[in-house]
């Protein structure tokens, strides 16, 4: 574990308790990792030196760690639903191993496979011979609302609330291109991305990686924001934890689809035979060889509707109740949150939110409400519906790794 960041030291915690604290005393606060790497990076810009780095707490995050190591953390619901761009401390993390600390004078990405020459960028080339292009798009886990499937069974892995979703200004190249310049074959139907991190889902070593389709990144011009190799986020250089020093953002997609720490890309007529791929990544109940071939790797994420606060467990007047979420329309096809309705009786009956925010497509919809509770109220219950009918299932069968829940939200509350 040399050369990186392991998640966070002793010293940082005791800092971190002096800096600022929010919410109730369950959320901690995370420090930012600072770019810039060691020297003696290798060929891809990879530190490896042996000194381990440490934490530089330039930056208070506002998240809730979920695992240390790697790190996954989240915001409190009621930070998410204040803004349409969700600020960089309150952007949710989710890594599969430790950070790499990339130096960016160093750094390289090579593009390969089914083109006619093996092609690499430094980080110079990509900003400067390239047109700079910025997209508005929401990312968002296939494990967001994990916790909700643990209620029913154990589900390993963070156990994601309904924060792992956020919506930022993602600036640097479209994919598009990068791959024009570089060409591709006629044979080619899939664009792999590699990061740079290390990672040990099982007992080897692997890249985090995966695929998407080729026809994504050459969609033709509709309003839809392009896939994105990104340097900037909310017009900053990436945080080394969001992907420093280039990532891919795959609108639509789940955030697996995203890689950061972008190292190599390759096209090839197969999808990617990445563990995250393959193995990782879909909807399986049995733990079985024959589950995990059977099953087609997580692409699009679905429509889906949270209701941000009041929080749950929360003590309420009888009346009216401000609540206020978010809502997220699938991610593939041109589709946007038509409706968004509340019911504070179970689901017998329902009425309609008021969507703000902007209305952009791979983006989320902000809402909110006025609802009259009653002393026989115990929860507050949210659905969103699509611009092509589709709504949201009331409840969802389990899976083991707990993706993909976009079932109603249902938030309990005690009214007297
Ligand atoms: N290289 C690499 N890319 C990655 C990951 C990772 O662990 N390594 N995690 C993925 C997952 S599962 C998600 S949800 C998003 C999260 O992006 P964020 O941490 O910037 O919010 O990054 C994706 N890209
Ligand atoms: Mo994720």
């Amino acid at each position: 574990m040399d050369g990186i960041i392991e998640g966070l030291d002793r010293e940082t915690i005791t800092r971190r308790t002096a800096v600022k604290v929010i919410g109730a005393g369950a959320l901690s606060l995370l420090p930012g990792c600072q770019a810039g790497g060691p020297p003696n990076a290798d060929a891809s810009g990879l530190a490896s030196s042996k000194r381990k780095r440490k934490t530089n707490i330039a930056t208070s995050k506002r998240l809730r760690v979920l695992s240390r190591s790697p790190l996954s953390a989240e915001p409190a619901l009621d930070d998410l639903a204040e803004s349409f761009i969700t600020s960089v401390d309150r952007f949710f993390i989710h890594n599969h191993g430790a950070i790499p600390q990339i130096d960016a004078s160093s750094y390289v990405l090579s593009v390969g496979g089914d083109i006619p020459h093996e092609e690499s960028f430094t980080l110079d080339q990509l900003r400067n011979d390239f047109k700079k292009t910025s997209i508005v798009a929401t990312l968002t886990c296939a494990g967001n609302r994990r916790d909700e499937f643990s209620r029913i069974a154990p589900v390993a892995g963070a156990q994601w609330g309904p924060g792992a979703i956020g919506t930022a200004r993602w600036t640097g190249v479209l994919l598009a291109d990068v791959l024009r310049k570089t060409g591709v074959r006629r044979s080619s139907r899939h664009v792999w991305f590699e990061g740079l991190d290390e990672t040990r889902p099982k007992q080897e070593s692997v890249r985090f990686g995966g695929s998407i389709p080729l026809n994504v990144v050459y969609r033709p011009k509709t309003a839809q924001p392009g896939v994105l190799l990104a340097y900037e986020m909310n017009g900053q250089p990436l945080e080394p934890a969001h992907g420093f020093p280039l990532r891919a953002v795959v609108p639509g997609f789940i955030g697996a689809r995203s890689v950061k720490w972008l190292g190599r890309i390759m096209v090839h007529a197969e999808p990617s035979d990445n563990h995250y791929m393959t193995q990782d990544f879909k909807l399986v109940v049995e733990d079985s060889n024959a589950a995990w071939s059977g099953a087609d790797p997580l692409s699009g994420y679905l429509l889906n509707s949270v209701i941000c606060e009041p929080a749950a467990g929360a003590k309420l007047q009888p009346g009216l109740v401000a609540v206020r979420g978010y809502a997220l329309p699938p991610g593939l096809g041109d589709l946007r949150v038509h409706t968004v309705e509340l019911s504070v009786d179970g689901g017998d009956s329902w009425r309609p939110a008021t969507l703000r925010s902007h209305d952009a497509p791979q983006c989320w919809r902000l809402w909110e409400a006025k609802v009259p509770v009653r002393l026989s109220t115990t929860s507050l219950i949210v659905r969103a519906h699509d611009s092509a009918g589709g709504d949201q299932p009331p409840r969802l069968p389990w899976n083991r790794r707990g993706y993909q829940n976009h079932s109603w939200h249902e938030v309990p509350v005690t009214v007297g």
